[in-house]
């Protein structure tokens, strides 16, 4: 009797390691359209931010904000006093330019202008401007990941520019899944994420920049309400992280608020 339980325990056991075998030997494949992650937010601080600016570029530099403000005839590069919305310095971009996003790289603020395939760069310190450069397509979104400017041009599509040349290093295709995820607009690189607002998307996309696969959304809904802003285009753009203090700071085009969050995972 007690033969034949040992018999039947050592069958079983042989079929279990045949299982595993089987399955267990490989990493689970992950489906094709896996759901992403969806992350929340807390507000942990209300700012002034200038009703005006119709914000393209935003960015955290030493303590201040330095923003990139859009429309023909109204487009500028600024640095803000980020507690009281002050606008510390501006330069304003001559029609019939539209100022984009910008990104600081060793010292310089490169700046996009969206049809005019041309973006200016401007010393960080006294925004004076030392130089141009030239890419195809249209220009929208920057940030660096301290090698390379990475931009986005309305597609799904992001550039990565050598800030030597500008020459195209790499381009990463970002989906959700199988998904594109076009209209990606203004960027920041966070901690080895790439953070992107999508036109008139109430969601920030967090990607990843070896991929381009969308790794979670960070979902905005009811930051701004609706009734505060009287513009269909006044609608989220501008992100910026403070790596000193590892704060992260959102607003949109024409709100009267920035808004410090932190990320709930
Ligand atoms: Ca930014």
């Amino acid at each position: 009797m007690l033969k034949t339980r040992l018999i039947l325990l050592l069958a079983l056991c042989v079929l279990c390691l045949q299982c595993n075998g089987a399955n267990g030997d490989l990493p689970a494949k992950k489906p094709e359209n896996a759901v992403v992650a969806k992350y929340g937010y807390e507000i942990v601080k209300s700012l002034p931010h200038d009703s005006n600016a119709f914000t393209q570029g935003l960015i955290l530099v030493d303590g201040k904000l330095l923003e990139s403000t859009g429309q023909e005839g109204h487009s500028s590069l600024r640095s803000v006093e980020l507690e009281t919305g002050k606008i510390l310095k501006k330069v304003d971009v001559p029609s019939p330019y539209f100022a984009e996003g910008i990104a600081v790289l060793n010292g310089k603020v490169y700046q996009l202008t969206w049809q005019h395939q041309l973006g200016f760069i401007y010393d960080a310190q006294t925004f004076k401007r030392i130089g141009e450069f030239k890419y195809h397509g249209e220009g929208w979104g920057i940030t660096t990941d301290g090698k390379s400017l990475i931009m986005s041009d309305g597609s799904n599509g992001l550039r990565f520019l050598d800030p030597s040349n500008f020459g195209v290093t790499k381009t990463i295709n970002v989906l959700d899944g199988q998904t594109p995820v076009a209209q990606l607009n203004e960027l920041e690189y966070i901690k080895g994420e790439i953070y992107a607002n999508v036109w008139h998307a109430d969601r920030i996309a967090v990607i990843d920049p070896e991929n381009g696969h969308v790794k979670a959304w960070l979902e905005l809904t009811g930051l701004m309400p609706p009734d505060a802003v009287n513009n269909e285009e006044a609608v989220l753009n501008g992100i910026a992280y403070d790596q000193a203090s590892d704060r992260l700071f959102v607003t949109g085009k024409l709100w009267p608020l920035l808004f410090e969050i932190k990320v709930k995972r």
